[in-house]
């Protein structure tokens, strides 16, 4: 069997999640991350424009959903399925719920004031972690980007405070489902976990700020503030750390 390969982009609560689903289960794997040209190698890949991608057994696959799902089955243990069939309903619902909803939401919510103010900050922002080539290749375009990217995203600015306040609305159904446990469903870290969790606005908003803050684009994953002083209770974070803590990965070299 092949080392699994994972194409991903750094800044992306998707991707977030499948690193996080690998790191959970120890599986040995391989990352890449794309550039500039990432939509073109994704849909000749999956036959859709999105990462992360996980290359497993021969087979590419998209979404961070499938991508879990996948490895569930090849990597059963520790399982973030629930065995009881009720909670695992009640843990996929909380998947789709975070992926559908808070994640587009948190997107629009973090890069709708940033096109509108900074498109070039924006698109530092979008680029961060990626090879240095993927922002010179972008900069060019960045009169026509922030157009490219709402589109691509369903972004627009008359939606702000509507995306706001389905953040708002999810990090409180966070705590209404949690009552109090330390996980969303049961006594253990499951993929509602994980769907939430990585949604944390904090690393996203984090690295604006760095950005903006004129520091280089690698520091910007070590400071700055939260989103409205929000941000997930911790005991929703256990993997919070260096990857090196948690990691079995090899990261590949980049390709742009
Ligand atoms: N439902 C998908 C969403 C993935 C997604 O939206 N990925 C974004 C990164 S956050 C992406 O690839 N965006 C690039 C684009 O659409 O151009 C999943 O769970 O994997």
């Amino acid at each position: 069997m092949d080392t699994p390969l994972l194409w991903h982009i750094p800044l992306s609560h998707f991707n977030e999640k499948v690193r996080w689903t690998l790191d959970y289960k120890r599986i040995p794997h391989r990352r890449q991350v794309l550039g500039a040209d990432y939509l073109i190698r994704a849909w000749r890949a999956t036959g859709r424009g999105t990462l992360p991608i996980l290359f497993l057994d021969g087979r590419a696959i998209g979404d961070s959903t499938h991508i879990i799902a996948a490895l569930e089955e090849r990597y059963p243990e520790p399982p973030l399925y629930p065995g009881d069939a009720a909670a695992l309903h009640r843990a996929l619902a909380l998947e789709d719920y975070f992926d559908e909803q808070l994640g587009p939401a948190l997107r629009a919510a973090i890069v709708t004031p940033l096109f509108r103010h900074d498109p070039d900050l924006a698109l530092r922002v979008l680029t961060t972690g990626m090879p240095d080539k993927a922002y010179q290749t972008l900069r060019p375009l960045v009169r026509i980007f922030p157009a490219f990217y709402r589109f691509r995203h369903k972004i627009s600015d008359s939606k702000l405070e509507a995306e706001r306040a389905i953040v708002n609305a999810a990090l409180d159904r966070i705590e209404q489902e949690r009552q109090g446990r330390a996980y969303l469903v049961g006594d253990a870290f499951t993929v509602a976990d994980a769907a939430a969790a990585t949604r944390d606005p904090v690393p996203a908003a984090r690295r604006a700020a760095a950005v903006s803050a004129g520091l280089p684009r690698h520091a910007a994953t070590a400071s700055g503030h939260a989103v409205d002083g929000r941000r997930l209770p911790a005991a929703s974070r256990p993997l919070r750390g260096s990857p090196a803590t948690v990691g079995c990965r090899v990261d590949a070299a980049a390709s742009v």
